[in-house]
């Protein structure tokens, strides 16, 4: 079978597994919030959603997959809540899921009725993150505008992933309603470079904390590159130096220490 076909199936059956990636506090250490990153196992094998996701796009499946993570994700942050550790979840959004008007009221309408499958009387919408891509708001449409404010209405933030990657347009930054901005790891890996890879971090923070935007580091991976973001008062790290991205039960773990 195809790919294609073979991802129809494992939604179908539910195949799709949850891995969450810890984001510490750059001077504790303490995990302060996740990443939500989707994990397919074919046949005891796991295929990369670097894989699967463009697939998924193109075939429209992305919307129901979408669907599925924001369902679990949702039901993840009611059960933290009520363990005591509530913590805010970052979940991926692919452009495909706000293709058109029908598609962008459809994604916002979800969660009410995801809420209501989970039978709470009041969600905490501010513990939800979309990470958006700088794809997304190339389009600039005015309904896509829109859609943003709404979702940031009910309490929901909006970050923007890979920033400095793509066509990174300073004025998104001022112009578009986000929260926080991801520092792709491409700015990280390059630091060892030398001065000029420097200064784009010093320049990107400076920035967006003049706008009262969060920033989080995605990617660090030594400790040379900590103390870099640490410098230059970035708070929120990710990345391999303190966790890689881990199953649910793993991640509970961890959290239950913590507490
Ligand atoms: O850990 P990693 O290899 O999972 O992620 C690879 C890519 O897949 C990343 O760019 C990430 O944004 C994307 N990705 C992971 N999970 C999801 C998801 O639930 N939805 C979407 N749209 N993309 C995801
Ligand atoms: O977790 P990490 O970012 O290293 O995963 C990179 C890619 O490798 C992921 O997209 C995932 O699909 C794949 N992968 C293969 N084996 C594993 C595994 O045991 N755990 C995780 N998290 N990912 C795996
Ligand atoms: O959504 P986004 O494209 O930002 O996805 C984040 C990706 O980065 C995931 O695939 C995640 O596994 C990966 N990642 C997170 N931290 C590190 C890291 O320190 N090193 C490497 N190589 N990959 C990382
Ligand atoms: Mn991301
Ligand atoms: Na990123």
């Amino acid at each position: 079978a195809n790919l294609h076909t073979l991802l129809k199936q494992a939604l179908e059956q539910n195949a799709f597994e949850l891995y969450f990636q810890p984001i510490v506090d750059a001077t504790t250490g303490l995990i302060v919030r996740a990443e939500v990153l989707l994990r397919w196992q074919h046949e005891g094998q796991f295929i990369s959603p670097d894989e699967f996701i463009p697939i998924a796009e193109n075939s429209g499946l992305i919307v129901s997959i979408g669907r599925c993570v924001r369902q679990a994700v949702m039901q993840t942050i009611v059960e933290m809540q009520a363990l005591g550790w509530p913590m805010s979840l970052a979940i991926n959004v692919s452009t495909f899921e706000f293709w058109s008007h029908e598609l962008q009221d459809e994604f916002c309408d979800s969660f009410t009725d995801i809420i209501e499958g989970l039978g709470v009387e009041d969600f905490p919408y501010e513990l939800i993150t979309l990470e958006i891509t700088e794809s997304l708001l190339m389009k600039k449409h005015a309904h896509l505008i829109q859609v943003l404010n709404e979702l940031r209405a009910r309490g929901i933030k909006i970050s923007l992933d890979d920033f400095g990657t793509g066509y990174s347009s300073l004025s998104y930054l001022a112009n578009f309603p986000i929260d926080q901005i991801k520092i792709d790891k491409s700015f990280i890996d390059r630091l060892a470079e030398g001065e000029r890879h420097l200064a784009l971090i010093e320049a990107i923070v400076r920035l967006s904390h003049a706008l009262n935007l969060r920033v989080t580091a995605e990617g660090v991976e030594t400790q040379e590159q900590l103390q870099v973001m640490m410098d230059n008062h970035i708070q929120e790290i990710q990345g391999y130096l303190f966790y890689k991205p881990i199953p649910k039960a793993v991640f509970f773990e961890l959290l239950a220490k913590q507490a």
